[in-house]
């Protein structure tokens, strides 16, 4: 006899508007944000990067994983760490976003993890091409898409399964797709994939498959649930869909002066004051301009120099400070000429909300 499902959702999760779910703070308290001061550091400490996992963070020793590389290749392997790590290494500075940040700030919202905007960090990723992986187990003709499977497990909206997602051939062929090892030159800690995990720069956050223990090779396209079903765009719950690939130019700005420890307000004194933040986009395209909101008149900031072609951009202004309330704000333009909205541009899953970043500052007059 068929076991009952215990987690058979009946209907759709709706959009909700009014006070946060319990079950949201629980996740936000599982999950974490970037500390926003911690956007002055080029490279994120491990400890201060975003953190996103579904389920639970699998048990997981270097000594005995594997590896599995299966479907249709010509020769099946199945990889130790040792095995993976003897192919060529290379270190990539990588910006991850998940691409359910700023879900928490659109209304009426989808009850999932809240982010606000702090779903982002930059850190350097140590691994090696996957391609490498790849061309040892020998790509049949028939090859158009790989997935990955990670180990952790569990149900969303009924379904049980393993987390996984799929690249296309060609995205997966390209040279900055690592399987990687190790994160700001050390072994991966657990929550982010230990001992060993996808990294595909320029895509949101979902692609980049934790605790990777399975590479299947498919001549048809994945239809596991995170591809088929998850990480989708709909602008009406019941419209038409269409996947979440690409990270939307964003830009944050590092808070400036001290805060109230409820709000989160600023107090900045007046005069000179510097404001600096980090902007980025998706698919390797370069950040063009950043211009920086004060009370909504905009003033363009200065680029650092660029990090890599990966990796989020610093930014800085001088801001004369007067005495009352302000706000500031930043907004990115990338080279293809995208911009970031003034006003969230609503998905019914919280998706690619890339609205411009806020700060309500006092400033007072020096003492
Ligand atoms: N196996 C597995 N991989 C995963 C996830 C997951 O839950 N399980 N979460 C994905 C999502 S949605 C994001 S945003 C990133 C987060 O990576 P991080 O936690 O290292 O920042 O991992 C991705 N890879
Ligand atoms: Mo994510």
């Amino acid at each position: 006899m068929k076991q009952a499902n215990p987690f058979q959702s009946t209907e759709r999760r709706a959009n909700v508007e009014g006070l946060f779910h319990g079950e949201e703070v629980a996740l936000a308290n599982r999950n974490s944000g970037i500390l926003l001061e911690a956007l002055r550091y080029d490279v994120t400490p491990v400890g201060l990067h975003y953190l996103l996992s579904h389920f639970d963070v699998p048990e997981a020793s270097e000594k005995d994983w594997r590896v599995e590389v299966a479907g249709r290749v010509r020769t099946p392997a199945s990889l130790s760490l040792d095995e993976i790590r003897s192919f060529p290494a290379r270190t990539l500075p990588v910006t991850l976003e998940c691409a359910g940040n700023g879900r928490g700030a659109m209304s009426p919202r989808y009850p999932s993890m809240p982010w606000i905007c702090e779903a982002v960090g930059n850190a350097e990723w140590t691994g090696t091409p996957l391609r490498n992986v790849l061309d040892r187990a020998g790509l049949l003709d028939d090859a158009a898409e790989i997935a990955f499977i990670g180990a952790d497990r569990g149900f969303d909206r009924g379904v049980e399964h393993n987390f996984g997602r799929s690249l296309k051939r060609g995205v997966a062929s390209s040279d900055d797709v690592l399987v990687v090892w190790a994160m700001n030159g050390q072994p991966l800690l657990p929550q982010h994939g230990y001992p060993l995990r996808l990294i595909v720069p320029g895509w949101y956050g979902m692609a980049s498959v934790k605790w990777l223990t399975r590479i299947e090779v498919l001549a048809k396209p994945y239809d596991g649930f995170q591809q088929a079903v998850g990480y989708h765009y709909r602008s009406e719950p019941d419209g038409p869909r269409t996947p979440v690939t690409h990270m939307r130019v964003r830009s944050l700005l590092v808070p400036p002066g001290i805060p109230d420890w409820y709000t989160r307000r600023r107090l900045v004194d007046a005069g000179s004051v510097t404001l600096a933040g980090r902007a980025w986009s998706g698919g390797g395209v370069p950040i063009a301009r950043v211009e920086v909101g004060i009370d909504g008149q905009w003033q363009p900031a200065e680029l650092d120099p660029p990090l890599g072609r990966f990796s989020w951009r610093g930014w800085r202004c001088t801001w004369r400070a007067e005495p009352g309330e302000h706000e500031l704000s930043c907004r990115a333009t990338d080279a293809d000429g995208d911009t970031q909205p003034l006003e969230p541009r609503w998905d019914a899953g919280g998706f690619g909300n890339n609205v411009v970043h806020r700060v309500q500052v006092t400033v007072r007059a020096k003492p």
